[in-house]
This record gives structure tokens, C-alpha cells and sequence, in this order.
């Protein structure tokens, strides 16, 4: 089973997705991880990397495309896996559509976190102490939620159509949510 979880920042994407993985037993795919130890390691697309995460900007769909596709395609992955933070742009979600059809797999759930933009920018910003991650300042904030309703916002009408789009309310307590989740996937 292959399942998406889409949000804006700080709608729960990362903290439901492990949830998730962890009960459906599957592996979680999670750009901002992925990213976030390239640029702890200094790789080369860490470094490139860091200069677009810190302003608040997606990191650009040359340097990602095949980094997702290495993930997607991994033997772990072959029989399902939650993917969480991508895809993100209208190229991504092609790629995603590509490589799972090769295999003769497709997104099976698509779980769209709502969560009102107050509350984003509340944990962010009550995040932000916490974690320390470059990206949460009030400036990196506003720029990533202009970004996803910019970019990532016009997926949500692309996987309307197929059917396998799940509203979750997104501002109950973390178990609450998690509940919904498992009441809408069946498991
Ligand atoms: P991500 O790591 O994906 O960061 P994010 O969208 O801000 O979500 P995050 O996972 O941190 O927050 P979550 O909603 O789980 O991306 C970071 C950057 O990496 C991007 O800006 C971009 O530059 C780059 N990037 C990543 N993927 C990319 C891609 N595919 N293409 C291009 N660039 C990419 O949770 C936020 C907070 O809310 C948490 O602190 C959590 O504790 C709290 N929370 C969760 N559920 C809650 C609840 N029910 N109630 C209260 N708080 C809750």
C-alpha cells in the first residue's frame, strides 16, 4: 500500500507519517530528512541544498527528481511505503506517478492534513526553540507557506480527481488524528 500524506508546514505531516508507518509496518520516505542529513554530512546536494531550505524555498525539482526516484525505487519500498513532504511540485508528482505505474503500483490513499494557517505558524514558531532547524524563522515560515499554496497546493485538484483524496482534520490532539487516519485506511 502506497500512501501519501499532504499538509502545508507544520500541519503534521512528519509526526503522522511515523505514526502511520510504524502501524502499517512500511517504510516512511521523508524529503525534509533526507535533505536535512545531506546538509548535516556537507554532501554536495547538502550544501546546495541548504542554500534554498533556509529561505523558506523548495529545494529546486533538478537537484530532487532523482533523489525521489532512488527512494521510490529502493527493494523496501517495492511493496508500499508512506511517503511524507513529497511530492511537493507538479514534476514530482509526474515522477512519483512513474515510477510506482512501472512497477504496476499507484498512490493507494492520499491524506490532505488541514490545519488553519494561525496554527501552522504557531507550532512552527513553538517548534522553532526546540529544534533549532534553520528554516523556522518568521521569515523561512511566511516564504514556505507562500511556497505550498504556491506550489504544492495545486496537487491537491490533480489527486481530487482519482478518488483516493481523504480530507483529515488536522487540529485535534496528535492521537485523535491518527485515529481518523486508521478509520479512513481500514487498518
Ligand atoms: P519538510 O521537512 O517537509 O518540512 P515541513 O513541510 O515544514 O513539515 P514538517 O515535517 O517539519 O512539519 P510537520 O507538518 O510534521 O521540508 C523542509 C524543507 O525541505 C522545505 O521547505 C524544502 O526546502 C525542503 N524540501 C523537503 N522536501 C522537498 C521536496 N520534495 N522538494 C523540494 N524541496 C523539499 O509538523 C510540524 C510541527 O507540528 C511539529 O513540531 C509537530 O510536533 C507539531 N504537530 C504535529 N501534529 C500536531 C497536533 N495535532 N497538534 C499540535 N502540534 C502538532
Amino acid at each position: 500500500m502506497f500512501v501519501l500524506i499532504l499538509g502545508a508546514p507544520g500541519s503534521g505531516k512528519g509526526t503522522q507519517g511515523k505514526i502511520l508507518a510504524e502501524r502499517l509496518q512500511l517504510p516512511k520516505i521523508t524529503t525534509g530528512d533526507i535533505l536535512r542529513a545531506a546538509v548535516k554530512d556537507g554532501t554536495p546536494l547538502g550544501q546546495e541544498a541548504k542554500k534554498y531550505m533556509d529561505q523558506g524555498q523548495l529545494v529546486p525539482d533538478t537537484l530532487i527528481l532523482e533523489l525521489i526516484k532512488a527512494e521510490v525505487s529502493k527493494p523496501e519500498a517495492k511493496n508500499g511505503a508512506v511517503f511524507d513532504g513529497f511530492p511537493r511540485t507538479a514534476a514530482q508528482a509526474e515522477l512519483v506517478d512513474r515510477v510506482l505505474g512501472a512497477e504496476g503500483n499507484r498512490l493507494n490513499h492520499i491524506l490532505l492534513l488541514d490545519v488553519p494557517e494561525e496554527e501552522l505558524v504557531r507550532r512552527l514558531m513553538s517548534r522553532a526553540p526546540v529544534e533549532g532547524r534553520s528554516d523556522d524563522t518568521p521569515e523561512a515560515i511566511k516564504t514556505r507557506l507562500a511556497v505550498y499554496q504556491r506550489d504544492t497546493a495545486p496537487l491537491v485538484a490533480h489527486y481530487a480527481q482519482r478518488g483516493v483524496m481523504h480530507h483529515v482534520p488536522g487540529t485535534g490532539t496528535i492521537d485523535q488524528i491518527a485515529e481518523d487516519i486508521r478509520r479512513i485506511i481500514g487498518r
